[in-house]
């Protein structure tokens, strides 16, 4: 009995520290333009989409099941978007079409 609790411990303190391995990824816009036009991460990363600009944007987020919309962003603004699936994503702003990047989740 004491060794199966002790097993048990062991799976979820493994399950919980490769969760936080994932971590934040930072995407800058600036000058209209994301500073990547393809990123990739593990799966669970959350990505923050950093306005760094002195207009506002509008981060779309599709692909694979997921359409996520930050609304108005304004300047100063992040924009934080869980990537749960694997797979590849499209991303740009609403205001901006020329601004486009893919986000590919391993
Ligand atoms: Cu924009």
């Amino acid at each position: 009995m004491r060794k199966t609790l002790i097993a048990t411990a062991a799976v979820v303190t493994l399950s919980a520290s490769a969760a936080w391995a994932a971590g934040i990824v930072a995407v800058d816009q600036k000058g209209m333009a994301f500073n990547t036009g393809a990123l990739s991460i593990d799966k669970g990363t959350v990505v923050s989409f950093n306005n760094s600009d002195t207009t506002s944007h509008n981060i779309l987020v599709t692909g694979n099941g997921v359409n996520l919309n930050s609304g108005l962003q304004a300047p100063g603004v992040a924009f934080k978007a869980p990537f749960l699936k694997p797979g590849v994503y499209g991303v740009m702003c609403g205001i901006h079409p020329k601004m486009k990047m893919t986000v590919t989740v391993k």
